[in-house]
């Protein structure tokens, strides 16, 4: 059985430690997206242990459509088809069908829509969502819920929301079925109920009490990074952390910016994921101390310095800007994958100073440094 120790707080933020069957998880984390079990990128599992990855995404809709988790079960699982031993979080397929595949038609039983990938029918349901996640043995399998959009109307959401928390117990139901099956990949598969709401303060909060009750071994925010202002956001969590369990991992998903990350942490947030770094890698965007640089800019086709003074990473230890500006502009893969490579090690080495200054109790002056020098905050 899993278990959360909330080692430290300094206000609402939390250091924790998350004990799971395929090791402990060092908290506040970054989980590094790899949706089709792979880190766009050209980045290998072997490369995920060098640049200080915890914990690997992966998309159950995704998996679903291309390969199948029936196949990637056959074969003894996710873990061992793509050779990484530490814990990997499914994402329930919720979100994904809602943003990616056409025609969707949502119903009590489930949602159903056309394959991205070639146009198929398919349906996918709670029951659905925990049979594929269940399949593929992940470490964390994520709830069935609908993202409704940020604008959507009051009663709308309302609505979504009701189902959403049927669809939730559902999930919790089907989940104690499948551990319990002897064939079943990790039996002590873990479940994150998913917090919805769009930007309504009091269906949030309502919502977050309604699924604390259900005694999960995660709570995740949802729905947020879509749409609505960062001020919103933060203004949500402000109204919805303190109404999840503090013993419990909490996780934003989707989110964000090293900025984003800092504020989230500060609000109590445990978990969080983004495509950002890998997205920005493969277009020559790399983070800093100093804020986000283009690779592509001029300025750097003579510099021979690392892309950051000082960096650890597998890129900065061996090559220069000039040089990865070169390989980008000629299209050569190695130069996307030394981008990204960077963009992962930069964001979780920022989770591991967030983690140190929370043990030292000085998070709050260490925002404001990281801010500052990324020119996010005046001084
Ligand atoms: N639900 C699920 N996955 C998600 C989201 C959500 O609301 C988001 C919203 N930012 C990202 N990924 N299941
Ligand atoms: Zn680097």
């Amino acid at each position: 059985m899993a278990k959360y120790e909330l080692l430290k707080q300094e206000g609402r933020a939390k250091r924790g430690v998350f004990h799971t069957t395929h090791g402990d998880i060092q908290t506040p984390v970054f989980m590094n997206v790899g949706t089709v079990a792979a880190i766009k990128g050209a980045v290998s599992t072997n490369d995920l242990k060098n640049i200080k990855c915890q914990v690997e995404l992966s998309n159950t809709y995704h998996l679903h459509v291309r390969t199948g988790d029936k196949l990637i079960k056959e074969v003894g699982g996710l873990h061992k088809f793509m050779n990484w031993d530490r814990p990997i979080l499914t994402d329930s397929g919720g979100f994904q069908v809602f943003s990616l595949a056409q025609l969707r038609k949502i119903k009590e039983e489930g949602v159903y829509f056309n394959s991205h990938i070639d146009g198929r029918k398919i349906f996918m349901g709670p029951e659905e969502s925990m049979q594929i996640q269940s399949n593929l043995g992940s470490t964390i399998a994520m709830a069935f819920d609908e993202c409704p959009p940020a604008l959507a109307e009051r009663k709308y959401v309302i609505d979504s929301v009701a189902r959403t928390t049927r669809w939730l117990e559902r999930c919790k139901k089907e989940m104690a079925r499948l551990n319990s099956l002897e064939d079943t990949v990790n039996k002590e598969q873990l479940l994150f109920g998913i917090n919805q709401g769009a930007v309504y303060d009091d269906i949030r909060i309502d919502h977050a009490k309604r699924i604390s009750e259900m005694d999960l071994d995660g709570y995740a925010v949802g729905g947020l990074a879509v749409g609505e202002s960062h001020e919103q956001m933060y203004s949500v969590l402000d109204a919805v952390v303190p109404h999840l369990p503090v013993n419990k991992p909490t996780y934003l998903m989707g989110v964000g910016t090293p900025a984003n990350i800092l504020e989230g942490v500060e609000r109590g947030i445990d978990f969080f994921d983004c495509v950002y770094p890998s997205r920005n890698g493969r277009h020559g965007h790399v983070y800093t101390n100093q804020g986000k640089i283009n690779l592509f800019n001029k300025k750097y086709e003579k510099d021979m310095r690392p892309i950051e003074e000082g960096c650890s990473c597998p890129a900065c230890q061996s090559y220069s800007r000039a040089y990865i500006r070169h390989l980008l502009k000629a299209k050569e893969m190695l130069g996307m994958r030394l981008c990204v490579l960077h963009n992962l090690y930069f964001y979780n080495t920022m989770m591991e100073e967030i983690r140190t200054s929370l043990e030292e109790g000085r998070f709050k002056s260490y925002k404001e440094e990281k801010l500052y020098n990324m020119g996010q905050i005046n001084r």
